[in-house]
């Protein structure tokens, strides 16, 4: 099959590919419908994919990976830089010579008896001077579909990089044996190249997510004069009709779909506020021509979380899913062949498919205490399918930013939220993060692990370079910079359960953020920046939650923020010559203001 490009450098790199993995059959995915439907035909006659209920689900398809490949691996994630220190002490790193020769060998002929799919996608809005190409080759129709709904992909995709640009990022990757000690998610980003082997879940071999859009990505906007970060983009519209942009930083699995579609609640939709999804899960940042940040989602599919999912939860996420979309790992109900995960509803089908493929009775395997879908089981979904979908949403400029949020799981410590001093202090938040682990990576869960912008396992350099470009940002930016929030939804209380409802009435706390950015309500200073008057976080129509409620979820135990600050001192230590000054002032005015 012809190439869909001129361009030499594409070209050659896929000759290459070519000659290294042997394939059978090679075909350019030029994205056509015909093309796609031939794909899923063959991928549901294989049964690689599973057809779902037409009339309730148009045009879904049921995937389930291997179980011991249904999430990240970070420990098996490398950035290969060739200097290690580039890497810097918070990623895996190995020399490149050694890293391409361990990996050559192993992708010497993988594909022989397979088809290699080659695919041109854009990351961001085709046209956009923020947008970025790549090209992903890979043995498998899953990707194949999934590229399909995630990004700009086909023939299009090539416009951007025109007939000689050698700006695109090269990704290999191969399912292989799907052998989890042979897997390797690896990163080389001199090279702009991404090498994914020996898994078929989502993160690690959708490369234009996390692979490219922030470690490459990451990297790039260092170099290049913008930011590749892991937050979502809302817009709230007020009753006047005006649009403010906010972005959130949240680790993974702790809310940032869910933020950025959220339904405000009555007494908000009453008075004409409305919420607006730019994107959920990536930002890219760039200053504009008027000198503020804007923002595009180089996504075009939503990769979400299905456990949790459901009508009251998030409306607008679930009914993104109920066309087009691609379900992996949750539950089947062989009844209708529509699908189940844990909170969807109270009703659990009978005569269900658990994730691992064991047909059961799913009321008695829930009550035996079984999952039904893994919990990190997921939807890939078109973005166009979202009932709240922003108008900007393909606006090559992006949209302009008044206020970045950053986020975490913390029962006790972090208080509802609070605003940073400045740029310089909010750079300083970010970075001392922290967020129980969730079920989005392998290991343990629940342990509390520092996750500086949520970008522990996405940064694709030296963090502490990644901090020093944050701060040079705040320079270039001035006053036209966005204001630095911190929230959490997750405290609890003596018996474990989250004190704030959070979804829909998370709206409350955005409407401060707001009004801060605005001017138009003042704050308390604290030692750790500046918070509400409990009185001014709305609670007109919340069951059980009182302004003595938010008082106390704003509460700051200066001992647990003492043993927080040693606990930064210990992290910061990492980082050695290469931590910016700044922080360490910042950490030594946060410990000063601590003990007065
Ligand atoms: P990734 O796609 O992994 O990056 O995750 P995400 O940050 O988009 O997280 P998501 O919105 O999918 O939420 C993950 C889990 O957190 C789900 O089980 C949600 O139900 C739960 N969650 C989200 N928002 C809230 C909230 O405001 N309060 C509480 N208690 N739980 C929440
Ligand atoms: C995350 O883990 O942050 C995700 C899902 O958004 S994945 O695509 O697996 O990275
Ligand atoms: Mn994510």
């Amino acid at each position: 099959m012809a190439s869909l490009t001129k361009n030499p450098n594409v070209n050659k790199w896929v000759d290459e590919m070519i000659a290294l993995c042997k394939p059978e059959k090679v075909m350019w995915i030029d994205g056509s419908k015909e093309q796609l439907d031939a794909l899923r035909a063959e991928a549901i006659s294989t049964g690689e994919m599973i057809k779902l209920n037409e009339e309730k689900l148009p045009g879904c398809l049921y995937h389930r990976t291997k179980p011991n490949d249904v999430a990240r691996v970070e420990d098996r994630t490398f950035i290969c830089s060739r200097k290690k220190e580039d890497a810097g002490p918070t990623n895996n790193w190995c020399d490149p010579k050694e890293m391409y020769a361990k990996l050559t060998p192993m992708y010497d002929g993988v594909m022989k008896n397979r088809t290699m799919y080659i695919i041109p996608y854009s990351m961001g809005p085709i046209g956009s001077p923020l947008a970025k190409v790549g090209v992903e080759v890979t043995d498998s129709i899953y990707v194949v579909l999934n590229m399909a709904i995630m990004t700009r992909m086909g023939a299009d995709a090539f416009k951007n990089l025109g007939d000689t640009s050698d700006d695109f990022v090269r990704g290999l990757h191969s399912k292989a044996d799907v052998d989890p000690e042979k897997r390797y998610i690896v990163q080389f980003p001199e090279d702009n190249t991404i090498w994914s082997i020996n898994s078929a879940y989502g993160g690690n071999v959708l490369l234009g997510k996390k692979c490219f859009a922030l470690r490459i990505a990451s990297y790039q906007g260092k170099n290049e004069g913008w930011m590749a970060e892991h937050m979502l983009i809302l817009g709230i519209e007020k009753p006047n009709g005006e649009i403010k942009y906010v972005t959130a930083a949240f680790p993974s699995a702790c809310g940032k779909t869910n933020l950025a579609m959220l339904i405000p609640p009555e007494g908000y939709t009453k008075r004409g506020y409305k919420v607006w999804t730019v994107g959920d899960d990536i930002a890219w940042l760039k200053p504009g021509p008027d000198g503020r940040l804007y923002a595009i989602n180089p996504e075009n599919g939503f990769f979400g979380v299905a456990p949790g999912t459901n009508e009251k939860s998030n409306f607008n996420a679930l009914a993104s899913t109920r066309k087009n979309t691609i379900f992996t790992n949750v539950a089947i109900n062989n009844d209708d062949m529509t699908v189940w995960w844990e909170k969807l509803d109270k009703n659990p089908p009978v005569n269900a498919t658990e994730w691992k493929g064991e047909k059961v009775n799913g009321p008695e395997y829930v009550a035996a205490g079984n999952k039904l879908a893994h919990p990190n089981s997921r939807f890939t979904a078109p973005a166009e399918n979202c009932p709240c979908i922003s108008p900007e949403f393909n606006n090559p400029q992006g949209v302009p930013i008044s206020a970045m949020i950053f986020g975490g799981r913390r029962a006790k410590t972090a208080p509802l939220v609070y605003q940073s001093f400045n740029w310089q202090h909010g750079t300083f938040v970010g970075s001392i993060m922290a967020s129980e682990t969730t079920a989005a990576a392998t290991g343990a869960v629940g342990v509390v692990r520092r996750d500086p912008m949520a970008m522990l396992p996405f940064c694709g350099y030296h963090m502490g370079d990644y901090w020093a470009h944050w701060l040079e940002m705040g320079k270039i930016l001035g006053d036209k910079a966005p204001k630095i929030f911190n929230v959490n939804w997750f405290r609890t209380d003596e018996n474990g359960d989250f004190i704030w409802p959070g979804y829909g009435d998370n709206m409350r706390v955005l409407d401060w953020i707001i009004e801060r950015c605005e001017g138009a309500v003042d704050a308390v200073e604290t030692p750790i920046g500046y918070e509400p008057k409990p009185e001014d976080i709305n609670v007109e129509g919340l069951d059980g939650i009182t302004t003595e409620t938010v008082a106390d979820l704003l509460s700051v135990d200066k001992d647990l923020w003492k043993e927080e600050a040693a606990g930064i001192e210990e992290f910061y230590k990492k980082f050695g010559e290469k931590l910016p000054k700044e922080l360490s002032e910042e950490l030594a005015n946060l410990k000063a203001r601590l003990s007065k």
